[in-house]
């Protein structure tokens, strides 16, 4: 069916550049339609004289349409020669139709033939229609425009850190990795997600993922006419276009994983709370700080270091002085005794000064080069450094190398997980980088360790001899000194003709200069800058699982792509220690986790960068344990910001902690399900009540798992927090009171600094741990309580994932569902571990307050339990 309507708006008063540049260009027209049962192919030829705005006109494209499932639909609009760059598959394995359709295809696609044109439907219903403006398909710019309904409800397109639903109006999100100092706003951030979900309410939710990983811009606008539109610019490759469907936004989340990837499944301990600062000065205090932690009774799973432990900022090497060999093995001994972890800091950028790493990679060939062949230089904290090049094909085993010698088991720095940097990748040296050894970056080095430690430090029970204040030291302290795919050709590669809104400047400011030409296919850094850092991530990954295959890699990154959760968490960066970071930490993380998928994510507690307060860290020590990664990070020359620094912050940390994990049960089965399934854990209020929409727009509550509702206070100075609750019953967690929502707000009041509102949604079985303990290894000891929240109906269903915790196969595994009606519990499953758990108690809530059975028994075979 062709579609007739079609019409090019008249731009009234349109003057910039890129209207101009649409109303001139002559669009393609098709011919040559080929179309069988899945799939139509067509050729697409320029309609007219190339108008050659930003770049060349490409005469001759394909296109290629793919009903690849029910709900997925595959637009590809690509060159005949296939010279364009498209992002390679072994960054992004592409879905094929691999998944048999029921010819029940939810989603029709239409054309025009000339100006060409196709729309994307749904029944009656167009979900994307890009007659809105001319296609443009030039060297350097893609441009295709869609109308989208008045006031849509939009998400996604990150990384960013702006409302949750985004603006329609004058909005431009651009996608180009930077290192984003202090998280602006309407700004690119350090990862790129070109996915968008559209959600209509009853009529379900759709994404539109665009394959591509060019620099772009998206903006969401309406025209002079005030109709709506969403419009990509972007410096090149391909128009690889993804439509999904669901039913409702949880169903298009999973759609989004079939097409990206599930993401990896975490090990239990990474639940556990971890705590980071920059700019710790030495081992010793590091060892204070986990003893501290333990003193304030504060359960402390893992302690991270950043770059301070490099001997001058340097990759693969311990400051002598500060953080030597030796003590730091006795550190990470101690830690693994007490069932403790260690996490360390990896930048991309190796020194020139690195005699190691430096001349290893080197004679391996691996670093990037400029197009004269000599090794490209920027500058990063060690000072001059060169930068992997992950196209190599021997990069892998360069960095799986450096990993196997630096964090040697016997012989090296045993870490449990890793924390990767500046992969955007971040460069100090400005472009045009002429002169890397000029950026001195010493105005930022931390305090100069002492020469020895200071003479009355307390006694540090419990820690080996070295760590005492009467102690020997068994290691010397240095004196002194302190520490041919490469695309088209003839493109601008630095300055394309196109501008996008690049909050550091031009492509190359701040960053690997764009015109270097990787090794291998031969590819530009302009067309895969933003997969840097997710190609660090990959091979950072294998490197881990190469040196400890017994587990699973815990790489937590700051720059990411599209597909990375399947490798990698991400923590959101240099946020500030201010309310309103606070607050949108919210939205971005439930966005990572659920429409990007990467649900290992969370925010730096308290805030990264300038002071924060007690009151605010009271707020976020509590926010924060509902976070799926939970770290107190914070930046050097700040007050220190540790949980135990302040009476009422280590109150509502020991508090929220204690109910985390009680849930870390809970919290791993969701995080299993949405490994093997896609289905989100962290969520929005709407992907639970899409049809409420009240909910569309709500990003200061969120929803942990199907279960739990937490609704966090979101101001200063404020103990009060109007939380949203739709029609439905609730139930507090903490009274087991219920609230009956009604879809409209109610007030909470009286919450102390040292209290988080959550509520228990009726419906559902929350498996949780008999009670806490200081580490996750213990909590996995106790028995189990199972809290029943019988829905309005009256019945209620959980389950419960078991494993090992730690294997990438677990061999034996109990997985276990629930069901409540009638005053009975149904348990059935498939129960594999050799120890089963057991059950301690059930809690029945209800109208009638909360009735606890205490009945201990095995979940060992299917049963049923009568609770009244
Ligand atoms: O240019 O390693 O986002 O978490 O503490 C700053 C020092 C480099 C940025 C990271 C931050 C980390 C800091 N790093």
């Amino acid at each position: 069916m062709l579609r007739s309507l079609l019409f090019l708006l008249p731009l009234a008063g349109a003057t910039t550049i890129e209207s101009r540049s649409s109303q001139e260009c002559p669009g393609y027209k098709a011919s040559n339609i080929q179309q069988d049962a899945t799939s139509l192919t067509a050729d697409l030829t320029l309609a007219g004289a190339p108008c050659n705005s930003y770049g060349t006109d490409l005469k001759d494209l394909r296109l290629l349409v793919e009903y690849q499932t029910d709900e997925r639909l595959h637009v590809i609009i690509y060159d005949v020669d296939e010279e364009v760059y498209q992002v390679p598959e072994s960054v992004l394995p592409r879905v094929g139709s691999n998944e048999n359709s029921n010819n029940d295809t939810v989603l029709g696609f239409d054309y025009v033939e000339e100006p060409f044109s196709f729309t994307v439907s749904k029944g009656d219903e167009v979900l994307f229609d890009t007659s809105a403006s001319t296609l443009v398909f030039q060297s350097q710019y893609l441009k295709l425009r869609t109308w989208l309904p008045d006031d849509p409800y939009l998400y996604g397109l990150g990384e960013h850190s702006d409302p949750l639903r985004l603006p329609t109006n004058n909005y431009t999100r651009t996608l180009w990795n930077r290192d984003a100092y202090g998280t602006p706003n309407h700004t690119n951030l350090y990862g790129s997600h070109p996915v968008y979900y559209d959600h209509r309410g009853k009529s379900g939710t759709h994404g539109v993922f665009l394959l591509n990983s060019n620099g772009m811009d998206i903006k969401i606008n309406k025209t002079t006419e005030g109709k709506q539109y969403l419009e990509y610019n972007a410096l090149g490759g391909v128009f690889d276009f993804y439509f999904f469907y669901g039913e409702n936004p949880k169903q298009a989340s999973i759609e989004y994983s079939k097409i990206v990837g599930s993401p990896a499944m975490q090990s239990y301990w990474t639940l556990g709370f971890h705590n980071c600062r920059y700019g710790y000065r030495d081992v010793y205090e590091l060892a204070e700080v986990v003893y501290n932690y333990s003193q304030a009774n504060i359960p402390l799973e893992t302690m991270w270091t950043d770059i301070d432990y490099m001997d001058k900022r340097r990759v693969f090497t311990l400051d002598p002085q500060r953080f030597p060999l030796e003590k730091m093995r006795e550190l990470v001994t101690y830690l693994h005794n007490h069932d403790q972890h260690y996490i360390v800091m990896v930048d991309p950028a190796v020194s020139v000064s690195n005699n190691s790493a430096y001349n290893k990679g080197l004679q391996q060939g691996v670093f990037l080069h400029t197009q004269n062949g000599s090794l490209y230089e920027g500058a990063v904290w060690p000072g001059v450094t060169v930068f992997p090049d992950w196209f190599h094909s021997d990069t892998q085993d360069y960095w799986t190398g450096q990993f196997d010698n630096f964090f040697d088991a016997e012989s090296g720095v045993d870490i449990d997980g890793l924390w990767i940097d500046m992969n955007e990748a971040s460069n100090f040296c400005p472009y045009p980088c002429t002169d890397p050894a000029g950026f001195a970056i010493s105005d930022n080095l931390p305090p100069a360790a002492p020469p020895v430690r200071p003479s009355s430090p307390r006694p540090l029970p419990g820690f080996p001899a070295d760590f005492q204040p009467s102690s020997k030291r068994s290691l010397k302290r240095a004196q002194g000194g302190k520490g041919s795919k490469a695309g088209l050709p003839n493109r601008n590669l630095t300055d394309p003709p196109y501008t996008i809104q690049n909050a550091a400047g031009v492509l190359s400011m701040s960053t690997i200069q764009t015109d270097i030409i990787h090794a291998g296919e031969g590819y530009a850094e302009y067309d895969t800058h933003n997969i840097y850092g997710t190609m660090m991530s990959t091979a950072s990954r294998l490197a881990m699982q190469s040196r400890r295959p017994d587990v699973r890699p815990l790489v937590i990154t700051r720059s990411t792509y599209a597909g990375a959760g399947a490798h990698v968490g991400h923590w959101l960066g240099d946020n500030l220690s201010d309310w309103a970071h606070y607050r949108i930490s919210i939205a971005q993380i439930v966005a990572f986790a659920s429409m990007f998928q990467i649900p290992m994510v969370g925010a730096d507690v308290c805030g990264f960068g300038s002071n924060t307060t007690e009151e605010l860290c009271s707020r976020w020590a509590s926010l924060g344990a509902f976070y799926t990664f939970y770290r107190d990070h914070n930046e050097l020359g700040n007050i220190p910001q540790e949980f135990y620094r302040w009476p009422t912050v280590a109150e509502s940390a020991r508090k929220a902690i204690d109910i985390r994990y009680r849930l870390l049960d809970y919290i791993y089965t969701s995080l299993h399900r949405q490994s093997q399934t896609g289905e989100p854990f962290l969520q929005p209020l709407f992907y639970l009540y899409p049809e409420d929409s009240n909910t569309f727009a709500n990003d200061l509550q969120f929803f942990y798992g199907d279960a739990i509702l937490v609704s966090p206070v979101t101001n200063e100075g404020s103990t009060s927090v109007n939380a949203y609750f739709p029609d439905d019953i609730f139930y507090d967690w903490y009274t087991g009171a219920v609230v009956r929502g009604h879809g409209a707000s109610l007030t909470l009041s009286n919450v102390n600094l040292t209290h988080i509102p959550i509520h228990i949604r009726g419906g559902n079985i929350v498996p949780v741990r008999s009670s806490s303990a200081m580490t996750t290894t213990e909590v996995r000891e106790k028995g189990f309580e199972l809290i029943i929240a019988p829905g309005l109906n009256g019945t209620a269903s959980g389950s419960l994932y078991l494993d090992d915790g730690d294997s990438p196969e677990p061999s034996a595994v109990t997985e276990i569902e629930f069901e409540y009606s009638n005053g009975v519990l149904h348990i059935q499953g498939e129960f594999g571990q050799d120890t089963p758990a057991t059950v301690e108690k059930c809690t029945l809530l209800g109208e009638s307050g909360r009735t606890e059975v205490t009945q201990s028994f095995e979940l060992s075979g299917s049963k049923e339990v009568k609770l009244k």
